[in-house]
């Protein structure tokens, strides 16, 4: 039985700035993942703001939205069996230095804050960051 799914991916302003891009991408597509739609954007720090709501109440919620809006991001939606699963896997722990090899943010992220990738963290919040970015 068929399982497939949409999540979120947010190649941060860190891994853009280094032009990592393309093979961040071809990580997605060497796992079997389908690029269904990308965009290279930059974001007002409102929009942020308001995509890491959840995050309000953390005492790095302000850098994180100053972060995620400083420069261009490629935002995409992926899709697989289970992605939103094969997702979190593939990038690997929040904190680079506890991520494990074959991670996104083992082989790219700088530090906790500057960790190259975004993903959604459940089917639900998927399909919300999914209409945050892509619907019209
Ligand atoms: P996730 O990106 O692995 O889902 P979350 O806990 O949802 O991690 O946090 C969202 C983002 O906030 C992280 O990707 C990271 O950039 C930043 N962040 C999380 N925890 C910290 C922290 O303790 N200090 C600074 N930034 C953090
Ligand atoms: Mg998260």
């Amino acid at each position: 039985m068929s399982n497939s799914e949409q999540t979120l991916s947010i190649i941060k302003p860190d891994a853009v700035e280094r032009n990592l891009d393309s093979e961040i991408k071809l990580m997605f597509k060497n796992k079997g993942f389908k690029i269904v739609q990308e965009k290279k954007i930059q974001i007002e720090k409102s929009e942020a703001e308001r995509f890491y709501k959840v995050h309000e109440t953390k005492p790095f919620y302000k850098d994180l939205c100053e972060y995620l809006s400083s420069g261009p991001i490629v935002v995409m939606i992926l899709e697989k069996e289970n992605a939103v699963l094969a997702n979190r896997e593939l990038m690997g722990a929040t904190n680079p230095k506890d991520a494990i090899d074959g991670t996104i943010r083992k082989k790219y992220g700088l530090s906790i804050d500057k960790n190259s990738v975004h993903g959604s963290d459940s089917l639900e919040n998927a399909k919300l960051e999914i209409d945050f970015f892509f619907k019209d």
